[in-house]
């Protein structure tokens, strides 16, 4: 269906036809066509050789003309001319915040002003005050604005757009005009960083649902109002897309939005392949365009031969072939996990004390949580001495007293030296539940150092997981050029479980890196690193990661119960 591609015309006109200064009447005509048009649950080529375009509402003539040349020639000429008497930077100006077509027209005619870099360095010249219209005030206002763009340019952790998407979500619940709604994207996908997030609903009346959902408190201000899209920016600099479609498309839609591209790219051609057209309104039979299912996510993926696949796995990286022939992964649950071996406490560099951490965790529906305070020479985050780490586990036995379903494990998060010896004596190690270490220091060392600075610590008997094993930090430090082969052999070979950090800026491993280890054989362990209680629910991103790479409950240490955990670990 060209629908979309008309439609997209039309708005570009109208943007256009704003700058150039028309009048509003002539461009809203435009605008609503092309709304119309992307609503339209018929094709427009059908509509268009069948000569009945003007039965469309919003339609005279002349757009008829306009659209049965879109749709015959792929173009339009009258759309080129417009294009070349305007360029096309103008339309990102548009975007800025206190910028209108008029101001935009009016600082193109006059100052030759066609993109963001040339209006920022004519603001800082003092080049705008002089115009017409313009002054000191409206130039700081513009440079504040493309500065906010600048940083919604970026992307957001995921578990920012998450909270964000889950409030806006109970908001969006409470309007009785919605039917289905979900979060779809990369959000939906629960990908490490969002750009924007998207949502998608339902709904008879789509236009009081966009009224309703411009209404959020959170809003800063609206960037786009239509009755199928509407674009918001947030207080925080996040951009949130609604989407409303009708119910028969809500299963087709969800599945086009939730993306990714490159998983649509793979199913489009699929759907071909085998007899159908697949869109944001439905699948199609290609022969006679009947919609054959449109409803669910489900039916789509079966009608295609496929078992559904869940949204953390649609990347193209196998998913599709594996859909094909019944052998996806059954993905660990987020409500699989039994506990969180990486939590620290007030005896390092935790804000809360082993009790209240013991007490959130069961409230939760945990059956255990192990504490993993730091190493002693590692001063600056309160490390422990050796005598600390006897006084603690007398500690830790007594509050087991004192608790009943549930056990405190009493474990450490022990630095690695850079010469990769441990920084405690092994007597001491064997004291503990369980040994995870990491690297802390010395992060300039070259990769092939690194490699062997961590297979060196795998080494050690005593030692259960390497814990945030790249030691990337998100958009702050690159991670470590390790040798990953070697290290997931080391690990496979050594029975060292490597840890999936569900802190929202490590992720480490991440997904790519955690399949990869699943296939060489390796194990893993899900901890949060939390530094006070309230991180404990971070977990969930770990197991996002851990979805995302492909694992099952099986692979992962801390979705085995207490009795099985104590087993493994010889801490009975
Ligand atoms: P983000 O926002 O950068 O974190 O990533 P997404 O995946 O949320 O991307 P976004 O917001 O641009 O679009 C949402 C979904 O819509 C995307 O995952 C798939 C679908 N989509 C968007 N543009 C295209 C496209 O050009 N082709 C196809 N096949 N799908 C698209
Ligand atoms: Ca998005
Ligand atoms: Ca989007």
């Amino acid at each position: 269906m060209k629908n979309r591609f008309v439609a997209d015309i039309l708005y570009q006109i109208a943007y256009l036809l704003d700058v150039k200064g028309e009048i509003f009447f002539k461009t809203r005509a435009y605008r609503i066509a092309a709304q119309t048009i992307e609503t339209l649950a018929e094709d427009i080529e059908t509509v268009s050789n069948e000569n009945r375009l003007q039965s469309i509402p919003g339609v005279g003539e002349a757009l008829a003309k306009k659209i049965k040349e879109i749709v015959e020639t792929d173009k339009l000429e009258y759309f080129e001319k417009l294009k070349k008497e305007i360029p096309a930077g103008l339309l990102s100006l548009l975007e800025l915040q206190g910028l209108g077509p008029k101001k935009v027209f009016a600082l193109y005619k006059n100052l030759g002003i066609t993109t963001i870099e040339e209006l920022r360095n004519a603001c800082t010249g003092g080049k705008l005050r002089d115009l017409d219209g313009f002054g000191e005030i409206t130039e700081r206002n513009i440079l504040r604005g493309i500065q906010l763009r600048e940083k919604t340019s970026g992307r957001v952790l995921l578990n920012m757009a998450y909270a964000d998407g889950n409030s806006y979500l109970d908001y969006l619940k409470k309007c009785e005009r919605i039917e289905k709604i979900d979060i779809a994207g990369s959000l939906h996908r629960k990908k490490e960083t969002i750009g924007d997030l998207d949502i998608l609903a339902s709904s008879e009346f789509p236009d009081e649902v966009m009224d309703y959902f411009v209404k959020y408190p959170s809003v800063q201000r609206v960037l786009l109002k239509g009755s199928t899209k509407t674009s918001v920016l947030l207080n925080d600099g996040l951009q949130v897309d609604l989407r409303v479609v009708k119910k028969e498309s809500y299963g087709s839609a969800l599945q086009y939005f939730t993306g990714s591209k490159e998983h649509n790219v793979k199913m489009r051609s699929i759907a071909i392949k085998k007899g159908f057209k697949l869109n944001e309104y439905g699948l199609f039979d290609k022969n006679t365009d009947e919609c054959v299912v449109g409803n669910t996510e489900e039916e789509v993926y079966n009608t295609l031969g496929l078992s559904y696949i869940e949204p953390e796995l649609r990347e193209n990286r196998g998913e599709i072939e594996a859909a094909l022939d019944s052998r996806l992964p059954t993905l660990v649950k987020y409500g699989d996990i039994k506990g969180d071996l990486h939590v620290h406490s007030l005896w390092s560099d935790g804000s809360d004390s082993i009790e209240i951490i013991a007490h959130y965790a069961q409230k939760m529906g945990y059956e255990f949580v192990g504490i993993a305070d730091h190493s002693q020479s590692l001063k600056i985050a309160q490390g422990l001495s050796e005598e600390k780490v006897l006084r603690k586990i007398n500690a830790i036995e007594n509050i087991n007293k004192k608790l009943s379903g549930f056990k405190v494990l009493c474990g450490t998060e022990c630095d690695i030296k850079p010469d990769g010896s441990l920084d405690y004596s092994d007597m001491i190690l064997k004291k503990f539940d369980f040994v995870g270490v990491g690297i802390h220091t010395a992060f300039g060392m070259s990769g092939a150092e690194q490699t062997k600075r961590i297979v060196k610590s795998m080494e050690n008997e005593n030692v259960d997981f390497i814990a945030h094993p790249t030691c990337r930090m998100i958009g702050r430090r690159e991670p470590f050029d390790i040798d990953m082969e070697k290290i997931f052999d080391a690990a496979r070979e050594t029975d060292t479980y490597l840890e999936i950090n569900s802190f929202p800026d490590r992720l480490d491993l991440n997904d790519v890196h955690s399949k990869l280890a699943k296939e060489r054989g390796v194990k893993f362990v899900i901890g949060t690193d939390s530094h006070s209680a309230v991180n404990l629910p971070f977990m969930h991103f770990g197991v996002a990661t851990a979805r995302r790479g492909w694992l099952e409950k099986k692979d992962i240490l801390n979705a085995h119960s207490l009795r099985e955990i104590e087993k493994i670990l010889g801490c009975e």
